[in-house]
Order: C-alpha cells, then structure tokens, then sequence
C-alpha cells in the first residue's frame, strides 16, 4: 500500500491563486497551466489526469471536479500518486495501454523528442520501446501487468521524473533515451529483411554477425523462454525482440538469467544436467572446429564454468546459483559458451584492455555499455551512407566520373 503524505504537509492543494472559481470550466490548455506544480509528477501527466477527471464531459474540468480528484489521488506519496493516476481507476493494476496516453504527451513536449513529431510511425515504435523495457524490467514474472508492489520495488516513477527534468532524454537510460530505441529498432529493421515487422528462425541467425547457435535459435523460436506475442507464434514480432536482446546484450540482469535458463533446459527439470549443457556446446564446438577455432574440451569447460558459478548441488546448475551476486559478472561467460560463438571467443581471448575499459566507464550495466558503442556504430554506418549518397549525386550532376575529386570545398 502506498504511504499516505504526512500531516505536516500539503493536504489540499490551491488552484492558481484562487482565481479558479468552483463550477469555473477550464479546457484542456487552462487546465494544464492551472494545474502545474499542485501534484509530483511531471508536466507529461497532466493530458491522463485530465482524462480521468473528464472522463464524462471531455470538453472542460471545473475546480470542483479537480478538487474532488486532488483529495482522493494527491494525497499520497509520489510512488503512489504514480500508481493511480496510471492505471484506471477500477482496475487494481497498470496494463500496458496504461502508459500510452503519457507517453504520447511525453512525444509531444520533450525537447530532446520534438524532431520526431512529423514522424508518427517512428512515434509508435518509441513508445511500443519504452512500455517493453519497463515492462521487461519490473513484471519480471511476465504476467502481462504491473502491480502496486512491483511499482514500488523497482521505484518505477524515477525515470518518469527524470524524463520530466532532463533536457537530453539520452540521459534518461532506464526506458527512456531514445539512442537506446534507436539501437533495438534498427537491428530489428535490418534483420526483417522482407518488412513483415516479424523476425524469421533464418532471420535471427544473422543477429550480431551470426553469432547465435542454431540450437539456441530453435530453442528461441520453440518460445521456451517466453511465449511470442503472449500468447505464443511461430514468428518472433518487435517486442519479443526486445526481450531478446535485452536479454542477449546484458546477460547479467534477473530476466535475462531466466530467459537464457529456460531456453538451455531442454527437459525443464528445472536444473542444467551436464546432459543439457553439453547437447548446446556440441553445436557450440562443432561450429568452432568448422570455422578453424582450436576447441576446448567440454569437460574443461564445465570444470572452468562449475569454477566460477560454484552450484549449490551436485547434479547441475539451478537458477538461484546463477542468482548469487558474486555470479552477475560470469553467468554470462557460461551462456555465451553455449551457445554465443563470437562473445564465447571474446571472453577466451580474454583481452585485457577491454576488461579494463568496462571496470573504469560510466555504464551501470552491459546494456547501457553496448547500447553507446551501438548508437555510435549506427550513426556512423548512416553518415557513410549519407556521403555515398551525395558523392553519387554530384557524379550524378558532373555526368562524368572523373569530377568527383573536384567537388571537396
Ligand atoms: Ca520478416
Ligand atoms: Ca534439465
């Protein structure tokens, strides 16, 4: 339950220095001035509160009516404010719906989002992104809502805040910063080669310079760890992808742990046998041997592994030995050996220079860290992109191929 504000402070708040009659109506524009600065949350919430109040007469809000719904709803910490103003009002949790309406005004008054305002398909995506990554995080059950205490637990209002106060949305990591929508959208857009806005077995094998064993893609695509579209499918749509890669880029997080669980136990015993991890590094090394790479025996590789996860028992792995928080930084290793080739040869290369780099910069987490160098990567490859472009078009106008070194000025 939500802690109610204390005595001490403001019980009922003062509209505009009265100049608010009672039965005044206010519309939209009024209301949103009148109002600022009376609740906790930011600007971006003030559209869903007025459609709560005004969910009968849309048109206008009157003091009385404000005030009615200040007393119910304001009178409480902001984690609780939060809750209520976004779910609706008879339901007992948030759905995902929930967040559209805030997340549209988001789109409409940050200055760090305004360049997408003519770009409405781009827009959608965005917010599909966000409400996925909260989601993602905090029903890490997949119960497809989010309840008060898991509002609570992961304190979900501070990135909402922040989003409220930081000019540069970039820096804005939990859901928000667009460089992070822009790194989830793009890949998926390479990979849905034919634009169907879903992702094929074949599609998904060319994910990060085909990386991925096709044991695990099959496992993947088996939905093991997490029905697609909820319900389950034979293809892997935009915000299973999300999932994905979340999970792929930061293996390291509760989620992700369970994801890749899921997927590797094959009997779902609920325990990774020797028998389990051995069927996935077969492919594993097998790929390595075709490729030229020398190939490490599996035993070695249990023995390495069993050495830095430390099992509680005796017959395999469980998933709160990969839980433990001295395993956030290896459990990782132990997925990528099983089914990572690219990642897998990183980590036995072992490159000191590398290892020092992520002890020593800013990034909370391996996402974070991949997300910047990803960005920077797609910016890049699109400058390029864009100067072909224009060295074609001054080819183009030259009408003779040897101009083109002329036209630097
Ligand atoms: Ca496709
Ligand atoms: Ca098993």
């Amino acid at each position: 339950m939500g802690l109610r504000r204390s005595n001490t402070s403001i019980m009922m708040p003062e509209i505009g220095g009265g100049e608010w009659g009672e039965e005044e109506r206010k519309g939209f524009k009024d209301f949103k001035k009148a109002i600022k600065g009376l609740h906790p949350l930011p600007d971006f919430f003030s559209q869903r509160i007025y459609s709560k109040i005004t969910k009968n007469s849309p048109s206008y809000c009157t003091k009385k009516q404000w005030n009615t719904w200040s007393s119910e709803n304001l009178d409480w910490d902001v984690g609780e404010v939060f809750f209520r103003t976004v779910k609706e009002d008879e339901s007992e949790v948030i759905v995902k719906d929930d967040f559209i309406p805030i997340i549209t005004s988001l789109l409409q008054t940050h200055p760090g989002l305004e360049f997408l305002s003519e770009h409405k398909e781009f827009q959608e995506k965005y917010t599909v992104t966000v409400i996925a990554r909260i989601f993602y995080e905090v029903d890490k059950e997949g119960l497809g809502h989010l309840t008060r205490r898991m509002c609570r637990k992961r304190r979900v209002w501070e990135a909402f805040l922040r989003a409220g106060e930081e000019e540069d949305i970039n820096k804005v990591m939990d859901f928000f910063s667009y460089e992070h929508f822009y790194v989830l959208y793009c890949r998926f857009w390479e990979l849905d080669s034919d634009r169907d806005y879903k992702i094929s077995r074949a599609d998904l094998l060319k994910y990060g310079d085909h990386s991925l064993s096709h044991a695990i893609v099959d496992r993947i695509f088996e939905n093991a760890p997490r029905p697609f579209g909820r319900r389950g499918g034979e293809e892997m749509g935009y915000e299973d992808f999300i999932y994905f890669m979340l999970s792929e880029e930061n293996k390291q997080n509760e989620v992700a742990v369970r994801y890749w669980f899921e997927c590797l136990d094959i009997d779902g015993d609920g325990v990774l046998s020797t028998m389990d991890m051995k069927s996935f590094y077969n492919v594993q090394s097998h790929r390595m041997q075709c490729l030229g790479h020398d190939v490490v025996p599996f035993e070695d590789v249990l023995c390495q592994m069993y050495d830095l996860i430390k099992p509680q028992g005796k017959d395999g792995v469980v998933v709160s030995d990969f839980l433990q928080p001295e395993c956030d930084k290896v459990s990782g290793a132990l997925f990528d050996a099983l089914f990572n080739l690219n990642k897998y040869l990183q980590f036995e290369s072992r490159d000191p220079f590398l290892e020092r780099t992520k002890r020593e910069d800013e990034f909370d987490n391996d996402w974070d860290r991949y997300a910047c160098v990803d960005y920077n990567r797609l910016a890049m490859e699109e400058e390029q992109r864009e100067d072909d472009r224009n060295q074609m078009e001054i080819e183009w106008e030259g009408g003779d191929g040897d101009n083109n070194m002329n036209m630097g000025e």
